[in-house]
């Protein structure tokens, strides 16, 4: 099999859909052509190769390059003297009554150029890929209005012309209320539906429609306006749902098809079927939960029981998960949700690409997918999950290429 690069010698995680567990290979080889991956597999059953380069990887594990499905990396600013204020026993939604928490963001966000806002990502994009990231999605939802949430897209993308790095963009303008329309939460919910999102729809600026369901943001009802809109112009929906209440979002969220519903402490038995039905991930942000000191865990064990896929991602943000690394917050759901070796790996690979909508593309090692992988100097795959503050990634790679 004529080929541009093979990777030999090596132990594979392949998380391959129809193989149980993480998919171990013991023997492995992978090999890439025009960027994808041409065969993945046992050595022992593997054609003979004619590549122009070939790897001896010494027993190290190969996985498919890391994938963050919930982040907000593209913001101004920072909210570190609001960390200082939680510290002296101010509460997060009281900081956001007061004026701070998103808006604080949102006005740092608008006075920043797009070039800035590419410019303030790029440290934390790069902590994201020294540890194995290939793909990651990216939430506007601090410019909040037409032309800060365009703006806010276009550096999403941006962002993808200068790493080795893919990028999917979810317009979540339905994030917080701009104080321009103070007590008129549903004249800002019409500006999302009747403006901004034909105008992101009409630029193919986003690949998914989130919004933030939640009593410091928008009701079940506004919600539903924002997904029909979404719906209308041919766009996926997720949701910020269940994080400080039950306003039975994930429910809604799985009505509407909903890629993931995301964050989920506080989902009870109802949403958990809605979502096992409509297929909805569960993405969770240990991160989050981590920072804020959430003490009601989400439940895990339920989801798990009702075959709920279960994703897990940074939810990088500056008010309540200040995290760039995929590695610490797989060491956060085992440790604080005591969700398995295996089912965090998968929450970073097969499922995190589930709940993008990019599971035929990236996320596990099988032909046809993007040949993108992370290889690392471990000897057992738990170490990923073990470790905390240490990087053991060996080397990455983009669509065929060592990056
Ligand atoms: N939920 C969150 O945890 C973040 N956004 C959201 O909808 C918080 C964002 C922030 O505080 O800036
Ligand atoms: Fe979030």
């Amino acid at each position: 099999m004529r080929c541009d690069r093979v990777w030999s010698k090596a132990r594979l995680a392949t998380f391959a859909v129809d193989r149980s567990g993480i998919g171990a290979i013991e023997d492995g080889v992978v090999a890439a052509r025009g960027g994808r991956i041409v065969y993945a597999g046992p050595a022992a059953d593997a054609p003979t190769f004619e590549a122009r380069e070939t790897i001896d990887c010494a027993s190290r594990w190969i996985t498919p390059g890391l994938i963050d499905p919930h982040t907000h990396l593209v913001f101004g600013g920072d909210r570190a003297h609001e960390f200082e204020l939680r510290l002296a026993g101010a509460s997060y939604e009281a900081i956001a009554r007061a004026g701070g928490g998103i808006v604080s963001t949102m006005k740092a966000t608008r006075a920043a150029s797009r070039a800035d806002l590419v410019a303030a990502a790029l440290p934390r994009l790069d902590a994201l890929i020294a540890e194995g990231l290939t793909t990651l999605e990216i939430k506007s939802g601090y410019g909040l209005s037409l032309d800060d949430e365009l703006k806010s897209l276009r550096a999403a993308r941006a962002l993808a012309d200068v790493r080795d790095v893919s990028v999917t963009t979810t317009f979540l303008g339905a994030h917080a209320l701009p104080p321009e329309f103070a007590g008129d939460p549903d004249g800002y919910v019409d500006l999302v539906c009747r403006e901004m999102i034909p105008a992101v729809a009409a630029e193919g600026l986003a690949d998914a429609v989130d919004a933030f369901c939640e009593g410091i943001g928008f009701t079940p009802a506004q919600t539903r306006r924002v997904f029909e809109a979404a719906h209308a112009h041919g766009l996926p929906v997720k949701l910020h749902a269940e994080q400080l209440s039950n306003l039975n979002g994930a429910a809604l969220a799985a009505e509407f098809g909903a890629l993931s519903a995301d964050h989920l402490e506080h989902l009870d038995a109802a949403g958990i079927a809605a979502m096992a039905k409509a297929g909805t991930v569960a993405v969770l942000l240990p991160g989050a939960f981590y920072f804020v000191r959430e003490t009601r865990l989400p439940p895990i064990e339920a989801l798990r029981a009702a075959g709920v896929p279960m994703a897990l991602a940074t939810d990088c943000n500056p008010g309540t998960s200040p995290l760039t690394s995929l590695l610490l917050t797989m060491n956060m759901a085992a440790t604080l949700f005591r969700m398995t070796v295996d089912e965090c790996l998968a929450g970073v690979t097969r499922e995190a690409a589930r709940a993008i909508g990019r599971l035929e593309s990236v996320g596990t090692l099988e032909v046809g997918k993007a040949c993108d992988l992370a290889v690392w100097d471990i000897e057992r795959p738990a170490e990923l999950v073990y470790r905390m503050g240490f990087n053991p990634l060996h080397a990455r790679v983009w669509k065929g290429e060592i990056a």
